[in-house]
């Protein structure tokens, strides 16, 4: 007897990278009731709300892309932040999401009724769906220092994620606090423009040299007019990630190499008394390595200083150091990074048992293969914890993990399950996998980072992305419960 298709209601929250990836899967694969949710009025996550001068990808455009949307025209190896914005905006276009994104709709509680989500938004709606995905990003909350008497300060404060545009730098005396990819980025980008630019470090950073060379018109025809050869680029930056990747999870020669080229990077700089102070007092790697063939030549101009004493506090003209030194600026830029643990929140999560997402995670965000939990059924999520990342693409990650989600579905879909979640014996066993793996990583070498979960262990995948590829590549269906509810009445197909 052949079994009738059912169709599954599916919400999606958030559209920028993966959500867009996730709701794009789902679509191809002719599952069409879905909504996705966006608290904001447009897509694009994170390329969204950047838009701080000087702002790229440190992973290749050609590599940080979808598979299915290849574009053959990226300007730059490492493409400006408003061009990989554009690229989304287009893509949600030309795959038809404007007509199922909510915008301006935040999803503020979600509730397990058994086999199926109760979802409330902001304003007061309610929707009910076979499927909960979230896709609310890693790098999505301003983390803002405390710092005593920012308050004061006469001139403009603002973070590197919340841009003020209204602020021109032309002539100012630039203060940037934070030296992660966002403040070099930002130093490299207003250096030259800025009267003076002040860059206080907390501490150094490794830096790898790579050029951001232009991509000819040659190139770009070539990878218009042969589509095997746009995807065999892709495939090629793939194999070398993957490659290098290995330098963060095992110690061997990738590492050294790495290691090798920031120390000769390091040489470059002339002065060996802000040689010293750009040294850093941990291995390559542990803190997210930041790509800029420009910061060195940048933080050596004259019109740049750098500044290694503390922040004791700020003044109504500027920022004093625990030196007692006042530096005197117009514009503060807190480039200080991200609460990059928040998974989900504010939104409250209500899974079997009356069980909440913060009751689970008390100790901090855990998953099974990064994309679900026990005791929430048919709930999944996108760059949920222990997600790869490490200076590899995130757009192949998120195809990885919404391809897995498919797959569920479409099981779904065939009835051979009502819902899905991963055993908490299975979930734990995985856990204490990767606890295991995390000696050998970079990351665990001696620094501070927000790689780090609260219990000071990397929230990072510790094996080769390769595997995170095979490991969500295969469903198993004995680390799964799959339940059957009687009475379901969806129906349908698709
Ligand atoms: P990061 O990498 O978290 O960097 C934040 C920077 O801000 C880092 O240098 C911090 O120093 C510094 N920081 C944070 N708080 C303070 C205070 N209170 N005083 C001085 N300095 C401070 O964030 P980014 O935005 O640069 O990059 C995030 C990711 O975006 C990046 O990894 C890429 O994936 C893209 P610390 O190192 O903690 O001493």
């Amino acid at each position: 007897m052949r079994t009738t298709l059912r169709s599954p209601r599916v919400a999606i929250i958030g559209a920028g990278m993966s959500g867009l990836c996730m709701a794009i899967t789902l679509r191809r694969a002719g599952i069409t009731d879905v909504t996705v949710y966006e608290k904001a009025e447009s897509v694009g996550g994170t390329w969204r709300d950047n838009t701080y001068p000087g702002l790229a990808c440190d992973v290749p455009s050609r590599f940080y892309q979808f598979t299915f949307a290849l574009k053959p025209d990226w300007t730059h190896l490492f493409s400006p932040g408003a061009e990989i914005r554009d690229y989304f905006t287009k893509v949600a276009k030309d795959f038809g999401l404007d007509q199922i994104i909510r915008f301006g709709t935040e999803v503020v509680h979600a509730e397990l009724a058994r086999d199926h989500w109760q979802l409330r938004t902001s304003d007061g709606e309610t929707q009910e769906v076979d499927f909960l995905i979230s896709a609310t990003g890693i790098l999505h909350h301003p983390r803002y220092p405390t710092i005593n008497g920012l308050d004061d300060f006469t001139g403009p404060v603002f973070h590197s994620a919340r841009w003020d545009h209204d602020v021109a730098l032309q002539g100012k005396r630039v203060a940037v606090v934070g030296t992660g990819s966002t403040g070099v980025q930002i130093v490299c980008g207003v250096a030259g423009e800025a009267g003076r630019v002040t860059l206080f470090q907390r501490s150094a950073q490794w830096i790898v040299p790579f050029p951001n060379p232009s991509y000819s018109r040659i190139t770009k025809t070539l990878q218009r007019i042969a589509p095997s050869l746009a995807e065999l680029t892709y495939l090629g930056y793939r194999a070398t990630s993957e490659v290098f990747a290995q330098a963060l999870v095992k110690p061997g020669w990738r590492r050294r190499l790495i290691s090798a080229l920031c120390r000769a990077n390091l040489r470059t700089v002339r002065d060996p008394k802000l040689r010293q102070a750009l040294t850093p007092d941990y291995q390559p790697m542990c803190k997210r390595l930041v790509v800029s063939g420009r910061f060195y030549r940048a933080v050596q101009r004259p019109d740049v200083e750098l500044v290694t004493e503390r922040i004791d506090q700020v003044v109504p003209e500027g920022i004093v150091t625990t030196a007692g030194q006042l530096h005197e600026v117009d514009v503060i830029v807190l480039a200080t990074g991200f609460d990059a643990h928040a998974f989900l929140r504010p939104m409250t999560l209500i899974g079997e048992n009356g069980t909440t997402l913060d009751e689970v995670w008390r100790d901090g965000p855990r998953a099974h293969l990064t994309v679900s939990l026990p005791g929430f059924p048919n709930f999944f999520m996108l760059m949920g914890p222990h997600s790869p990342v490490g200076n590899y693409s995130l757009t192949a990650i998120a195809e990885t993990q919404a391809g897995h989600i498919l797959e569920w579905i479409q099981r779904w879909c065939r009835r051979e399950f009502d819902t899905v979640a991963p055993t908490q014996a299975a979930t734990d066993s995985f856990n204490a996998e990767m606890r295991a793996a995390m000696p050998d990583t970079v990351w665990t070498t001696g620094c501070t980072s927000w790689y780090l979960g609260q219990d000071g262990n990397p929230e990072l995948w510790p094996w080769n992305p390769s595997r995170h590829r095979a490991r969500l590549g295969q469903l198993d269906l004995a680390a799964h419960d799959l339940r059957f509810h009687a009475a379901n009445t969806t129906q349908g197909g698709y």
